[in-house]
């Protein structure tokens, strides 16, 4: 497609056979789009395995609880605007300040970004769906139920309230007797098992399902991403999932892992907190920057300077995030000696992203920028993420960290690393990837208001609180005297926090107005060069008419790809070899069914019970998990397809 069809100047697709590959022959559309369909009925809907269809309503789940944190950031902000301010009251403050954690973090940035990552990963490797469809299925609802579990807490008003790091003693039975504890830790030991399934899902799907030619040094970085932090998530999901389960078993047995007169250690929920989620900070970081890797070159009009090493600082920086978790417990009273060492580490892992950022700016400065929406987030991206780095290598000289910890100081850089680093990256690829999934270009007008708005909002928003935190103004306390100085900087954040609330309003519905209005996309709008670009605007239910081959880290500019075979005897795709990407066999991939679904329910009903501590109904409702369970693996002897012809 030319530039003035999608409306943005500059851009040319370099292969012009872009988007012919199974157009000339409708009768072997025809045959697949039977296999690969979702009927359009309610229980075709909800029993879907699509991968597309799935992926994208994680993205619009993740998005309704960004709305809902967003809100309650909006309210918290509400109440610091003044000082003495009586609108919320302390007990509120603490659930809308936890939970606005707890959502941003675990129910919005991780789940969003899996999501892109389950929609593009078999469009970007050739591949027709995902490695396990149902399991994909099953991640979905798990997490939806999940999410509406801990949401569930604000309607008996007693969501979570001990910061969403819930230390101990503050969260045992004792000092927070309610059942707000209860919903964080049931609520993310069920998502818990949605995320390491997902994680499961992109490992195989990464590692086996790549188009035939596409070795692990050509596959794109983002994938690199998404495969550092799903097996980041494997490593570090058990530690958590062991953390949550010692305090339930504390709050509601009376064990005493955690609780010092008992013989416990409450530093214990700290060390495993962290050691799952330093690495959850990555988690929820890397895939952004992998979305960078793939929006720079393309706006940049040449490959991205350093490919090898930006794949290779991607994985030491999941690494490496396995060895420096004690830099959130320098406070703590740890041995000086174990303390300097993490401090070195947290230092250390500064250069892997270092790596990545001249990566950027090298293939900035030897290419021609077009400055599109998706390039202007990616722009902001490095200059906040940066800003966010430097307060972070701060942090790690431990006396600098006594200073700041738990101020607004700390507020200010995770702000800066998450929003204004994975959620204007998350931008970044939305814009970018939104007309290959709507098939219509977003308007350019709007989408620059939107990015302009989030930009200047953002930093008038979130800078100050560098020079609250470092005037005294601690962080999760519900106000602050009129005496202490601090009201301007706090108004000040305030204001910004509201610019930045309705550039996101007008980016969101930008967004999602592209679904139906705007120019037509065509299959290559920007002149991408990954494989995804190779089908349709929006790809139809079987992904790519023929097996593509690939043999070049820029299939599309290079026209180094070829047509394969159709596999259309039945729901096929390519099995590879993980390392070359050596044709292996096509693998028969499962239909649509509704297990996924019941055991995500009865899921739900178990730890519902626990909440309510019924028990009989708790063990039946694991009972039903697992009845579930093994009727979904039993064998469909019915369906198994022929060896299939290759
Ligand atoms: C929509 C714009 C946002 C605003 C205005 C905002 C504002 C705030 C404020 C004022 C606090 C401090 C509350 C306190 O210490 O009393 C806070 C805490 C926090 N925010 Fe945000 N935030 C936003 C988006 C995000 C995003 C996108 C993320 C992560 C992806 C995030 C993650 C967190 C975390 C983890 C905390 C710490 C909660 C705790 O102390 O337990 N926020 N936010
Ligand atoms: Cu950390």
């Amino acid at each position: 497609m030319l530039a003035s069809d999608g409306g943005v100047s500059g851009l040319r697709p370099v292969s012009s056979a872009a988007d012919d590959i199974g157009r000339g022959d409708p009768a072997l559309s025809t045959r697949l789009t039977a296999l690969w369909e979702t009927p359009d009925t309610w229980v075709a809907r909800i029993a879907t395995v699509d991968h597309k269809t799935l992926g994208k309503r994680y993205v619009y789940t993740a998005f309704v609880f960004f709305v809902l944190g967003g809100i309650e950031a909006l309210l918290i902000r509400l109440q610091l605007a003044r000082p003495d301010n009586t609108l919320i009251s302390p007990n509120a403050y603490n659930q809308l300040m936890t939970m606005h954690g707890v959502t941003m973090m675990f129910l919005f940035i991780q789940p969003v970004l899996s999501g892109f990552s389950f929609y593009l990963t078999p469009l970007m490797i050739g591949a027709r769906e995902l490695a396990f469809p149902r399991l994909n299925a099953f991640s979905y609802y798990a997490f939806l139920l999940a999410g509406v579990f801990m949401y569930a807490s604000f309607a008996i008003g007693q969501a979570p309230n001990a910061g969403w790091f819930n230390y101990t003693p503050l969260a045992d039975a004792v000092h927070d007797p309610g059942r707000n504890i209860d919903f964080y830790v049931l609520g993310l030991l069920f998502l818990g098992t949605s995320t390491t399934a997902g994680a499961f899902n992109s490992i195989v799907t990464i590692l086996k399902l790549r188009a035939p030619g596409m070795s692990l040094s050509t596959m794109p970085l983002f994938l690199w991403s998404s495969l550092t932090v799903s097996f980041a998530v494997v490593f570090s999901m058990p530690a958590f999932t062991v953390a949550l389960g010692f305090l339930e078993l504390e709050r509601q047995w009376h064990f005493a892992f955690f609780d010092a007169a008992r013989g416990g250690s409450a530093l214990l929920w700290q060390h495993l907190f962290w050691v799952f989620a330093h690495p959850w900070v990555y988690i929820v970081f890397l895939p952004a920057t992998g979305m960078l890797s793939m929006v720079i070159p393309t706006f940049c009009r040449r490959p991205i300077t350093g490919h090898t090493y930006v794949a290779l600082s991607t994985v030491a920086t999941g690494a490496i995030g396995f060895g420096v978790w004690v830099h959130h417990m320098f406070a703590t009273g740890l041995p000086q000696l174990e303390m300097s060492f993490f401090g070195g580490a947290s230092m250390l892992i500064s250069i892997p992203s270092a790596v990545t950022i001249f990566a950027w700016l090298a293939t900035m400065w030897y290419g021609r920028v077009v400055l599109a929406t998706p390039m202007l987030f990616a722009l902001a991206f490095i200059v906040q993420f940066v800003i966010g780095g430097v307060s972070g290598v701060m942090t790690a000289a431990i006396p600098f960290d006594w200073q700041a910890t738990d101020t607004y100081f700390i507020v200010a850089h995770i702000h800066y690393v998450l929003l204004g680093g994975s959620v204007f990256g998350l931008f970044a690829g939305a814009y970018y990837w939104a007309p290959k999934a709507y098939g219509h270009m977003p308007n350019e007008a709007v989408s620059k208001l939107a990015f302009w708005l989030m930009f200047v909002g953002f930093n008038v928003g979130f800078f100050p609180m560098h020079m609250s935190g470092l005037l005294g103004m601690p962080r999760r306390v519900y106000t602050y005297a009129a005496s202490s100085g601090l009201a301007g900087l706090n108004l000040i954040s305030t204001v910004g926090a509201y610019l930045l609330a309705i550039g996101i309003a007008i980016g969101l519905w930008s967004l999602y107005r592209c679904r139906s209005h705007g120019p037509a996309a065509g299959a290559n709008p920007w002149g991408a060069a990954s494989l995804e670009w190779l089908t349709t605007s929006p790809p139809r239910p079987f992904n790519f008419a023929h097996v593509p081959l690939v043999d070049s880290r820029h299939p599309l500019w290079d026209g180094a790809y070829s047509v394969g075979p159709s596999l259309d005897g039945a729901r096929l795709s390519p099995l590879t070899t993980a390392v070359d990407g050596e044709p292996v066999a096509p693998i028969a991939l499962p239909e649509d069914n509704v297990w996924s679904v019941a055991i995500a329910v009865a899921m739900l009903v178990a730890f519902a019970a626990l909440l309510a501590r019924i028990d009989v109904l708790a063990a039946a409702g694991f009972v039903t998990t697992l009845l579930c369970l093994a009727r979904w693996m039993w064998p469909a002897s019915a369906h198994t397809p022929a060896a299939a012809e290759a």
